[in-house]
């Protein structure tokens, strides 16, 4: 098979990548040390970039009719769903709107999602990171937490039927960006960053004193889904993680200029990674040493240089992610505009808070030079990190022992081999790599840009993840997969590990209709046998069940300028026989799986026949599965 990456096309990429960030900065690259047509940039001789593609044979393909070994839980960007991929084959396997309403299966229509929407939910979401949640270090299969950048909210996702179940505002801060579960003992907190500074209480005042503005490290209740507690820092917060001990949880700062414009939020050679220390931050909200902003009742401490609550260790330049080992010792913080990753020891933090440590600095215990652009850091318990490079298009694996080695002073070379991707990777994920037991099998490259990998498919070309085999001595890449706009991060989880925890058919008592059940009994319906409309005043209430191919109703009548609330229960209980409720020119869909109660409701302000139908391809006599809605002039 042809090579992918020749070096001419490779090289084009990488000077493009250069030239655009040379142009918003001149002093952007001054710590890489090298130009665009350097050398490698680490200490002794690397190993030359190999563009090691799949080998004949290589048990990669899941043959028809065979399951994939893991659940791959995909961030979907600024789509603002999450979706749920089948590893090793890559193939989709469905999308949990939450963030985005979805005609297809009615989010944002029905009843039963606004509740979990809010009422005023804004037309989309940016969804970055979606991490499962711990109990003790490990996947426990109950929900999985997804961030919103754009709308400031967090979002809990029910592992058992994939649908979100609560989403959050946080108060007092702009942008939720960063976002991890809290491992020890268990999720317990979430912990959210919040990107961009703005005034707070953010209602019109200091718009024109960016010194003024602040932003805040949020920790919220995974039970409850409630905020805790808020911490005041300097600078930004981009990326975060924890420690496997429930003690510490830290970000990194990519602007400590506190600058709100590009130059400016590049001068400093170094900026920083804070460190939160929890049991402090526990401690002063029961002192009561917090204060409240505005309307929010959330406790807010300060958590600013000088605080006892935080630790600021200083890193080059501008790091991004923020990834913790699984054996529990340290985290890794990305250089993003420095070829560097700084390793903190987690026990020089507890040295720190200990007042044995003077200078936050000497947390760092290694910073191993690995290419242009170091954006996040995986680990396979092995004792190997894999970084993405995105200036270089390269995943670099290397031994953290060797590096911790190697700026103690020791000749040795770290780095083990640099993988060519396609191109411009962002996130890397290794399975089960966020918790104690990372795996060591599969690596995802999640790359920005796609250029020539795929089909033309237009100007907006779609991103590549790349799946990369770590099992052996080398990273082999076995897989190119087009995905829509625009992953960033993704987790990787083995079946067996949610095996018996995922519903096939929703059961009657489910919560998430519990209220329209409620509210079906008031009237004396019984939803899974009655069929029946109920007026009151004007707002009708027209039940039906749904059993392939009829719904219990072949019409009902309503008048103009009615509120009309439509529900439909699927008494079917054979798996994967989902019927819909379409509601012709009233654009109204709804999905409604086995067992499940859907409702919607709307205003018939059109006087006709409207016929609603089935959507779902249910049975021979699908077509015919439909009844009519009378609308009275
Ligand atoms: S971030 Cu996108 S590549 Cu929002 Cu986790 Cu780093
Ligand atoms: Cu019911 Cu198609």
């Amino acid at each position: 098979p042809g090579q992918p990456g020749n070096p001419g096309r490779r090289g084009f990429m990488k000077m493009g990548a250069l030239a655009g960030l040379a142009g918003v900065g001149g002093t952007l690259l001054t710590g890489c040390g090298r130009g665009a047509t350097g050398d490698q940039p680490v200490a002794g001789k690397a190993p030359a970039a190999a563009a090691t593609s799949m080998p004949e044979g290589h048990p990669t393909e899941v043959a028809p009719g065979h399951l994939d070994e893991y659940y791959g839980f995909w961030s979907g960007g600024q789509s603002g769903e999450l979706r749920i991929l089948g590893l090793p084959s890559m193939r989709e396997l469905i999308r949990v709107p939450i963030f985005n309403p979805s005609f297809a299966i009615g989010w944002g229509i029905t009843n039963e999602s606004k509740r979990v929407l809010g009422k005023d939910f804004p037309p989309g979401g940016d969804l970055h990171h979606p991490h499962m949640s711990q109990t003790n270090g490990r996947y426990d299969g109950r929900y999985l937490f997804v961030n919103d950048k754009t709308g400031t909210r967090v979002a809990r996702v029910r592992c058992d039927v994939m649908r979100a179940d609560k989403i959050i505002d946080i108060p007092n801060v702009a942008d939720i960006h960063g976002m991890r579960v809290q491992r020890e003992p268990r999720t317990g907190y979430v912990f959210a960053n919040s990107e961009f500074r703005v005034p707070s209480p953010n209602d019109g005042r200091d718009l024109d004193d960016p010194k003024k503005y602040q932003t805040m490290f949020t920790a919220i209740d995974g039970d409850t889904m409630e905020v805790s507690w808020q911490v005041i820092v300097d600078g930004n917060l981009d990326n975060t993680d924890c420690d496997y001990e429930g003690k510490y949880v830290a970000s990194t700062c990519y602007n400590s200029e506190e600058a709100v414009d590009l130059a400016g939020m590049m001068q400093n050679e170094r900026d920083w990674a804070v460190v939160f220390n929890i049991k402090r931050i526990e401690a002063a909200v029961k002192a009561g040493k917090f204060k409240t902003i505005g309307k929010s009742k959330v406790p807010v401490v300060d958590g600013r240089h000088g605080s006892p609550l935080t630790m600021y260790i200083p890193i080059p330049k501008s790091p991004h992610g923020l990834n913790a080992s699984p054996d529990g010792k340290y985290f890794v913080a990305n250089g993003k505009l420095s070829p560097t990753c700084s390793v903190v020891a987690w026990s020089k933090v507890d040295d720190y808070f200990d007042g044995k440590l003077k200078d936050p600095r000497d947390a760092v215990i290694a910073e191993p030079q690995l290419g242009l652009g170091p954006l996040h850091t995986s680990f396979d318990g092995r004792g190997y990190a894999y970084t993405t490079l995105f200036i270089d298009s390269q995943m670099a694996k290397w031994n953290i022992q060797d590096a911790i080695d190697a700026y103690a002073g020791k000749k040795v070379n770290y780095l083990r081999q640099k993988l060519d991707v396609a191109y411009q990777p962002g996130h890397c994920h290794t399975s089960l790599g966020e918790t104690r037991d990372a795996d060591g099998k599969w690596l995802v490259s999640l790359n920005k840009f796609s250029k020539d990998r795929f089909l033309p498919v237009g100007p907006l070309h779609p991103d590549c993840d790349q799946l990369i085999d770590i099992s052996g001595d080398q990273m082999v890449l076995v897989a190119d997969t087009p995905v829509f706009s625009e992953p960033h991060d993704a987790v990787i989880v083995p079946r067996q590990l949610m095996a018996g925890k995922i519903k096939r058919i929703w059961d009657r008592k489910d919560p998430f209709f519990a209220e329209t059940v409620a509210q079906a009994k008031k009237h004396g319906v019984v939803l899974e046998k009655d069929s029946k409309v109920i007026r009151e005043g004007k707002k009708v209430f027209v039940y039906m069940t749904s059993s392939a191919p009829k719904y219990g109703l072949d019409s009902f009548k309503v008048k103009k300028g009615d509120e009309v609330t439509v529900v439909v229960t699927n008494v079917d209980d054979i798996e994967d026989l989902t019927h819909g409720f379409c509601l012709s020119n009233y654009g109204i869909n709804m999905e409604i799986s086995p067992q499940e109660t859907s409702s919607v409701t709307f205003i018939a302000d059109k006087p006709g026949v409207y016929w609603y139908y089935c959507t779902f391809f249910c049975h021979a006599l699908h077509l015919e599965m439909r009844g009519r809605m009378l609308v009275e002039a």
